[in-house]
């Protein structure tokens, strides 16, 4: 079946795909519908061999302005537990292949923790972040308290979620919130640009070595240490390590076949 809340461009350059969210009307709020489908379209993607690194955007005016309000408004705390997002949300975080958020205009609420639960962020010098649910009566709760603070330490993390300011590009670019800005008409350009390097190089190794930067997020040094020299040996069973290696020695490109 289509999806009706998202678009998929399959091959916006080679091994890169392109989600597009696409509720412009609403500023892409995320509802259940929409989540749904990006839930999906990130498992079929994933097991996709002609699909190596994935962006998600919005368009110019909206990444996302968060989770649709008018859809949670009336709802209970046994309803929402009922619906269960997280699951939704969880299984959108086990995706394996690198994940390239290109943002323009409003990142906001679940539409920031979106974007932080993906693993780079460009955006567009009119992008906005913010946690705005505390003007709402409420506060992030799809990880907005802890990837926020995480990335731009505690002062900064406390005002955005306590009083719901958003920052601009700049500043979350300053904040180390994401990787970089550029003019608005260039944000898709350049996170395709950054995609189709990743893309020219190991899926195997890219894939082991998102799963290692992961890890420091939850572990100990030790245990992030001993993650990282599994994954390292590992890559040595690959035909890509002997592709890469051999390459380098012959003084040509390699050719990596995600083997
Ligand atoms: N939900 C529903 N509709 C929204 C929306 C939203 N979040 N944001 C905007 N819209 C709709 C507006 O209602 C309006 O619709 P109409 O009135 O035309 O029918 C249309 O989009 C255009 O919006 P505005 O007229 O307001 O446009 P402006 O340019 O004047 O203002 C704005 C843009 C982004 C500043 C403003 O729309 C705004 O403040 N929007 C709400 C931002 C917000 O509070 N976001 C946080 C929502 S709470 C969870 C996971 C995640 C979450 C919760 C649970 N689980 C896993 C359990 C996340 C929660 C949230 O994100």
């Amino acid at each position: 079946m289509q999806p009706q809340f998202i678009i998929i461009h399959q091959q916006v350059a080679p091994y890169v795909a392109h989600i597009q969210l696409n509720r412009p009307k609403e500023l892409n709020a995320l509802n259940l519908e929409l989540m749904g489908e990006l839930r999906d379209a990130l498992k079929v993607l994933d097991a996709d061999d002609n699909v190596r690194v994935i962006i998600i955007s919005g368009n110019e005016k909206a990444f996302a302005a968060g989770a649709d309000i008018k859809q949670m408004a009336g709802k209970t705390a046994m309803d929402m537990y009922n619906i269960d997002q997280f699951s939704t949300w969880d299984t959108i975080k086990k995706t394996k292949k690198p994940l390239i958020a290109a943002v323009s205009g409003f990142a906001l609420g679940g539409g920031c923790e979106l974007v932080m639960l993906c693993d780079m962020i460009i955006a567009s010098e009119t992008a906005r972040f913010g946690q705005p649910e505390i003007k709402i009566g409420v506060m992030p709760g799809a990880g907005g308290t802890q990837r926020l603070t995480r990335a731009v330490g505690k002062a900064l993390a406390m005002e955005m979620v306590l009083t719901g300011r958003f920052i601009t590009a700049d500043e979350a670019a300053q904040a180390g919130l994401i990787n970089r800005v550029v003019p608005v008409e260039l944000y898709l350009e350049e996170a395709i640009r950054l995609a189709s390097t990743i893309a020219s190089l190991s899926p195997l190794a890219v894939k082991m070595a998102k799963e290692s930067v992961l890890k420091a997020f939850d572990s100990s040094l030790e245990e992030g240490l001993h993650f990282e020299r599994k994954n390292f040996y590992l890559l040595f069973s690959s035909e890509d390590q002997k592709e890469g290696m051999q390459a380098f020695v012959d003084k040509r490109t390699p050719v990596f076949k995600g083997k």
